[in-house]
């Protein structure tokens, strides 16, 4: 008989059950005032290993998200959670594999709730998820943009599973929800749907991505007294293929869907170089990790016409197969770090890794929740490396080792620049 993870179990064995937390991720100096830093993963939709420049991309250009992987870490063999949207962003708030974590599908064959011909399972009150985590150890926790994690239930939105606000979208209505997802009449603000200015009566005024990125630059400004966990999970470049203009690319000799999904994406690089802005004008970079990634490979099914892009871009890079394909193309993704003085700078890692290492690393609780758990999880990189069932770890060791790495080659490049100008001195 397999053991049930209660929530209050899992919290119990991490440590968060009792009144004393003492959660700190390490990194930080002693001398520090912040303790915790603050936490942002922002996740592209359908974005693949090959649509950013920083990781080949040839037509698009991607330079905020690039100066990202210039600042920090750019991982290559990191995975998503999943080939599809709802099971890669349900390991990604669990820590849990696709056999263990609740929603392991877009859809399903039984239990949830059905609406529109279409069975979806929500997130249980027993799942524990990381912003449950971050939130018991004093993080204040934001959602903004794509949940996809309620199915059809009301009650099991991002304030039911551990986020304290909500800015975004629940469940997908495909009939009435997806033509209007890059300029929605409606959004939720925590529990109250609101009436979007300006794309009322069918009007295009208020792109998608601008609201995210500006109800995220608010909730960076409230909560800037820190420690903060904002998932910022944007649609970019998901279909219908929408954008406010062709930008760069209106003068390409492209198809319109071509010059669309370009500028998607530099759109959401835009996007990215307002929060980062934000964060250095509130002075808040280098307590800051941010993460960045997307939730599944480029789209190409649904007609010959997103075929023709993605392969036109060239989205999937060196990899096989596309969303929704279990090969390289479908679930391995771009993973940026970039954490000031504590992940170096421009540094390519092939560390093997994936969504559930998300959980363990940013509660740097990862030792002690993989020793516990350990029967419930899958293989993890130093599983991998140790060729033991380990479960999902911490990613801060590599982090630690790759930055002390990174001084002690500095420190050989100083000594050697040292003793190169020394022999000029004739
Ligand atoms: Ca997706």
């Amino acid at each position: 008989m397999s053991e049930t993870i209660t929530r209050r179990n899992f919290l119990k064995s991490i440590g968060l059950g009792s009144a004393m937390v003492a959660l700190r991720l390490d990194g930080l100096s002693a001398s520090s005032e912040r303790t915790k830093p603050n936490i942002i993963f922002i996740l592209a939709d359908d974005l693949g290993y090959g649509d950013l420049g920083c990781y080949g991309q040839k037509k698009i250009l991607t330079p905020n998200i690039d100066a990202l992987a210039a600042e920090g870490m750019r991982f290559t063999n990191c995975y998503a959670g999943s080939t599809v949207c709802a099971p890669s962003r349900s390991v990604l708030m669990t820590g849990q594999h696709t056999g263990h974590t609740t929603v392991r599908g877009n859809t399903c064959k039984r239990g949830g709730i059905v609406q529109d011909k279409r069975r979806r399972v929500n997130l249980t009150d027993e799942d524990v998820t990381v912003a449950h985590v971050l939130r018991r150890a004093g993080y204040r926790t934001g959602l903004v943009g794509k949940w996809h994690l309620g199915g059809y239930d009301p009650t099991a939105g991002p304030l039911d599973r551990g986020f304290d606000e909500f800015y975004g979208w629940l469940t997908i209505n495909l009939a009435t929800e997806l033509p209007h997802l890059y300029y929605p009449a409606k959004r939720y603000r925590n529990r109250v749907l609101y009436e979007v200015k300006g794309n009322q009566q069918g009007k295009r005024g208020y792109y998608h991505t601008d609201i995210c990125t500006d109800e995220a630059i608010a909730f960076i400004k409230n909560n800037k007294a820190g420690p903060f966990f904002l998932d910022l999970s944007y649609v970019n470049p998901h279909s219908p293929y929408l954008a406010p203009s062709h930008g760069a690319y209106a003068d390409k000799p492209w198809s319109k869907d071509q010059k669309t999904y370009a500028a998607m994406i530099s759109y959401l690089d835009n996007c990215v170089g307002r929060l980062m802005q934000t964060l250095k004008g509130e002075g808040l970079e280098k307590d800051t990790i941010v993460f960045f990634a997307s939730d599944n490979g480029p789209r190409s099914s649904g007609s010959t016409k997103q075929t023709a892009v993605v392969k036109f871009f060239d989205s999937n890079g060196p990899l096989r197969g596309y969303k929704r394909d279990m090969y390289e193309g479908g679930i391995r993704v771009p993973m940026i770090v970039r954490w000031p003085d504590k992940v170096p700078k421009n540094k390519t890692d092939d560390t093997l890794w994936y969504f559930a290492d998300f959980l363990p690393t940013a509660a740097a609780g990862g030792s002690t929740y993989a020793r516990k758990h350990r029967r419930y999880q899958s293989s993890s990189y130093t599983s991998r490396q140790k060729s033991e069932n380990a479960g999902p770890v911490s990613l801060l060791g590599v982090f630690r080792a790759r930055i002390s790495a990174s001084r002690s080659l500095a420190q050989l490049e100083g000594h050697s620049s040292q003793a190169g100008s020394g022999t000029k001195t004739l």
